[in-house]
């Protein structure tokens, strides 16, 4: 998911695009606000740390872009894509080195297991917002 500060800096194109060339399929794509309450749930795992509440402000902030590739060992892959979460720490050439601002700002969520990727799709898309192709 391109997170609000990826967005409102008009890179949802360069970061969908590295996911393209990498040669990931996209199956479901969309542009969102979320609420409070979904990104409570999408962040579910962080409440009661000090940054849930910054962090589910932050997410509700702008718009978001979530997307759904298919690929092989695509959840590694895409981690590995994103980068460390603190953009400071991340690889010369992820997506949080080349755009993250700071680790709040680090302009994208990829899931970090194929079980989560499952619950936050599911969060995120319904069954009729899947393109088959
Ligand atoms: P990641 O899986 O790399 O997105 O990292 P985490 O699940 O650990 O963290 C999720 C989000 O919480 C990060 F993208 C940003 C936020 N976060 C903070 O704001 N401060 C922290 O110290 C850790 C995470």
């Amino acid at each position: 998911m391109i997170k609000p500060e990826g967005v409102e800096r008009g890179l949802v194109g360069e970061i969908i695009s590295r996911f393209e060339r990498r040669g990931f399929k996209i199956v479901a794509l969309k542009l969102t606000k979320l609420s409070k309450e979904l990104a409570e749930k999408h962040y579910a795992e962080h409440r009661g740390k000090d940054f849930f509440e910054p962090l589910v402000a932050h997410i509700t902030s702008g718009p978001v872009v979530p997307f759904v590739v298919e690929g092989e060992d695509a959840v590694r892959v895409a981690r590995e894509m994103a980068g460390t979460t603190d953009p400071k720490k991340a690889a010369p050439g992820t997506i949080r080195a080349d755009f993250g601002i700071d680790i709040q700002r680090n302009v994208i969520h990829a899931a970090d297991s194929p079980a989560t990727a499952k619950r936050e799709i599911a969060i995120h898309f319904s069954e009729d917002e899947f393109v088959e192709w």
